[in-house]
């Protein structure tokens, strides 16, 4: 019986009043997806020490959800970024929302150097692609909060093997043409397209998607 796809966008940071990753995961929220799975989202705090609490919490509070994605932004980029890789360190180049700024630490001692995202990030590239959207692998969430929580996720999905999960980076909206980055309904459509994509397929496609530099 199809299920629920937990997604996740976090509050504004860093002195924006909106952060585009919450408002398309509010989009979001309530939509049934081709496979029959409602979308439940949820926002996250952007603070290192309670976002990760924040999605645990909400994954074990009810039946196992089918998928779990959270969504950040990324201010710099200008495609929509599924992320293969996090990276067991943390490195904040701003304070958090509680003022925290950890410098040069890993995230789990002991833990391995990084996770690789075992969803078919390829084929949600491709799919973000199919509805008109710029997109890419990504093989760095950056050092902030987005990418601890996904270093935290996907620790925690290795103890969890029925469970999957991962990551996408958002670009900025574009409100008007020329303007860099993505307009919303671009990016709610993309999105949509993305988790499709994750939840029909277990194995990714064989496509070229790494970088030279
Ligand atoms: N982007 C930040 C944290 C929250 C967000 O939306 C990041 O990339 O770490």
């Amino acid at each position: 019986m199809p299920g629920t796809v937990l997604l996740t966008g976090f509050e504004p940071f860093g002195g924006d009043p909106l952060n585009p990753s919450w408002e398309v995961a509010r989009q979001l929220d309530g939509c049934v997806l081709a496979g029959g799975q409602r979308v439940q989202a949820l926002q996250l705090p952007c603070v290192f020490r309670t976002a990760w609490p924040v999605l645990r919490q909400a994954i074990e509070a009810g039946p196992a959800p089918d998928l779990v994605m959270a969504l950040g932004l990324a201010a710099s980029r200008t495609e929509l970024c599924v992320e293969r890789v996090a990276l067991n360190w943390v490195d904040a180049r701003i304070p958090d929302n509680a003022g925290e700024q950890p410098l040069d630490q890993p995230i789990l001692p002991g833990a391995p150097l990084a996770w690789r995202s075992r969803l078919p990030v390829k084929a949600m590239v491709q799919a973000i692609q199919a509805v008109g959207a710029p997109a890419a692998v990504s093989y760095t969430a950056g050092t902030f909060v987005c990418n601890q929580l996904l270093f935290l996720l996907s620790d925690y999905l290795e103890r969890h093997p029925g469970l999957r999960g991962g990551f996408m980076h958002l670009p900025p909206f574009s409100h008007q043409a020329g303007e860099p980055g993505v307009p919303i309904g671009l990016q709610v459509k993309a999105v949509k397209a993305a988790l499709e994509a994750a939840l029909a397929q277990q194995q990714d496609l064989a496509l070229v998607g790494g970088s030279l530099d």
